[in-house]
């Protein structure tokens, strides 16, 4: 531990044992190949026509039991990363979207929870048409969700676990890390701090039967600054910070900044985070609020349009 800000050293060891140890990630081959098409198709033959963000989101869970019953789980509905998608999208970015499994989707944000039951009705034998009064937010969600599949500038792919999770930020890193100063990382999952090791995990669900349950968990190694210095080194970084108490938040964001040399850490408290962040930079800290004086305004709407400037001011200073 560096007492001076509180934060765990990550060698390049632990990064490794966890990488060795971790299932492999089923469909690697697939996602390589989608990525890779994703950013050829996005790039002119090698020259770029639009910049690619990595936008993560949702959370991640810590499996307790191989043939996994139980898991703990870490909160984030992924509306933070949805939205954020969307008004990237809006400013001409290619977007790949690493989301958790079944969290919000970029442009279904306003629907209700159970949208095929509640925005959808059968009016005859061979139709079906949407709901009063969902008919607007059904048709603007199906036809920008497709647009932007279909046009090749948004990429989706899912994960569910912290082990899934970090593979899958490892190879989609390192597979943008040839877009130099022009790849962005945004990321606004919420990443696990505390795992069990696949190979001290139970196979077999645990039995009640065996009395209280005592078990040790072991702290994940810190990617970002795996991420920063070895998979995406000329990359705009950006990470979120989550606190529940605001003494601590900006503290915990500066140091952040500077121990994993983040371009930017974005400052959120739970209960306030759709209003305001904070962005903690190296020249001064941002404060982004939602405007209050339009209904339904977003705070993702300045915080996105400030992240691009700086990351174009990034891109022109390393020009
Ligand atoms: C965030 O702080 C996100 O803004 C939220 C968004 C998870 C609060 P929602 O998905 O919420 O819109 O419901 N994400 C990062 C949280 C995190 O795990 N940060 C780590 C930390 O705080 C650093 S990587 O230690």
């Amino acid at each position: 531990m560096d007492p001076s800000n509180g934060f765990e050293e990550t060698s390049n060891h632990d990064i490794k044992s966890f990488f060795d140890s971790s299932p492999p990630l089923k469909n690697a081959a697939e996602i390589k190949r989608k990525t890779e098409e994703f950013i050829q198709l996005n790039s002119n033959s090698g020259k770029l026509v639009r910049r690619i963000v990595l936008v993560t989101s949702g959370g991640t869970t810590v499996p307790l039991e191989q043939r996994c019953v139980r898991y703990i789980d870490n909160f984030s509905s992924g509306h933070r990363g949805s939205t954020s998608t969307e008004y990237f999208l809006k400013a001409g970015y290619a977007v790949v979207f690493l989301y958790r499994e079944g969290t919000y989707q970029p442009f279904c944000t306003l629907l209700p929870n159970n949208p095929l039951l509640e925005c959808l009705q059968v009016t005859d034998e061979s139709n079906i048409t949407a709901r009063p009064p969902y008919e607007k937010t059904v048709k603007e969600a199906i036809s920008n969700s497709h647009a932007a599949t279909s046009s090749g500038t948004l990429l989706k792919l899912p994960f569910t676990t912290i082990f899934e999770y970090l593979q899958n930020l490892q190879l989609i890193a390192s597979l943008m890390s040839g877009l130099g100063s022009r790849a962005l990382f945004y990321l606004a999952a919420a990443v696990s701090d505390f795992y069990v090791p696949w190979e001290s995990m139970a196979v077999h669900k645990i039995q009640s039967s065996s009395g209280p349950l005592d078990m040790r968990l072991v702290q994940v190694p810190k990617m970002l600054s795996v991420l920063r210095r070895d998979w995406a080194p000329k990359a705009f970084c950006i990470s979120f910070k989550l606190e529940t108490d605001k003494d601590i938040l900006l503290k915990k964001a500066g140091a952040a900044l500077e121990k994993y040399n983040m371009d930017m850490v974005v400052a959120n408290e739970l209960l306030t985070r759709k209003e305001e962040v904070i962005v903690v930079t190296k020249g001064g800290n941002i404060i982004v609020q939602q405007d209050r004086t339009r209904a339904g305004a977003e705070v993702e709407e300045p915080l996105i349009k400030l992240i691009v400037d700086q990351h174009s001011a990034s891109i022109n200073s390393a020009a």
